[in-house]
């Protein structure tokens, strides 16, 4: 597995390849020409429209239920978009739904990393805002698979300018380890000031594969137990962030030779985008996308991909 960053001038060249698992573009064209599946997210880059691309061995593409898959033995890589005007909980359950259906038919039973993009994260559905209706759907079309003793992905949930609900995900043949952060709370054990379903994420997963231990970062801010931490200061929410992110890499047992693969950081407002990055966040291929994040308190969430570097 390869996570990379390409300019989207280099878009020929990715086209052509048979080894990408999945293509998601940050500001780039709606379509593309390659077999790969394509996710066109609302979300814009600082600087260029950018393609991250997801490799793995020979991959094999196809669509299903209009979710596009590629897999390669290993992993699976699925996208699907739904409008995102009707009932938030329909779209998000319809979307969970038709992404299980499509992995563990497939045979890549256990997710692994989902990423969540819709519009008007804040606004009012039927009441309750919809990121909160989000979590309604989401925990409903989990629910079999959580109780067939599916773990929950790591995952990231973001409002985006427009468009539609896209979600995509890495599932695998073998379950990922949970891993938990002991400065938060589980998120999926949030009070119920947060909504009446918490969000059914875990806040990292540990995966071996080809001889490494890859751990997938949720999306991760500046919250401590349950709680949001210094609204309006973006400094300290920073600081409590990769605080944060430290000790998730500190919980996850990695060997002294890890190295972090990939970084993508939201902000929600674009000035804000010139933060000063501790090592070792600040070296690793980074990309910086404008987006609200689910707490209207907060203005920064960061995700990474780290991996231990030895070989067992
Ligand atoms: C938090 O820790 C911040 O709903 O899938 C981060 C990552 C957040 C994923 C999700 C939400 C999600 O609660 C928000």
């Amino acid at each position: 597995m390869r996570i990379s960053y390409y300019a989207a001038d280099r878009r020929q060249e990715l086209e052509g390849r048979g080894d990408i698992l999945g293509v998601v573009g940050y500001g780039t064209p709606a379509t593309w020409e390659g077999r790969a599946p394509y996710v066109a997210t609302a979300l814009v880059p600082m600087g260029s429209p950018m393609y991250e691309v997801i490799a793995g061995g020979p991959a094999i593409s196809a669509t299903r239920e209009g979710v596009h898959y590629a897999h390669d033995g290993e992993w699976l890589f699925a996208a699907v978009a739904l409008g995102a005007r009707e009932p938030m909980a329909s779209v998000a359950a319809e979307a969970y739904g038709r992404i299980l259906r499509v992995a563990e038919g497939e045979g890549y039973g256990y997710l692994i990393r989902a990423w969540q993009y819709f519009p008007d994260i804040h606004g009012l559905d039927q009441g309750l805002e919809r990121y909160r209706q989000f979590n309604r759907g989401r925990h409903q079309a989990l629910e079999g698979y959580l109780a067939r003793g599916g773990p929950r992905p790591a995952a990231t949930c973001i409002g985006a300018p427009r468009g539609d609900l896209t979600l995509h995900v890495l599932a695998h043949r073998a379950p990922g380890l949970a891993i938990e952060n002991p400065r938060q709370v589980s998120a999926y054990r949030y009070p119920d000031i947060y909504g009446p379903r918490p969000p059914d994420f875990v806040r990292a997963m540990k995966v071996a594969s080809a001889g490494r231990e890859w751990l997938w970062i949720s999306g991760t801010a500046a919250i401590v137990g349950h709680e949001s931490q210094a609204p309006g200061d973006l400094e300290a929410q920073a600081r409590e962030t990769f605080a944060n992110l430290d000790a998730l890499v500190a919980c996850a047992g990695l060997g002294v030779d890890r190295q972090v693969l990939a970084v993508k950081a939201y902000v929600r407002v674009p000035d804000d985008a010139r933060l000063s990055w501790p090592q070792p966040w600040g070296t690793a291929p980074a990309l910086i996308l404008r987006g609200d994040i689910c707490r209207s308190e907060l203005g920064l969430e960061i995700e990474a991909v780290v991996v231990d570097g030895e070989r067992r």
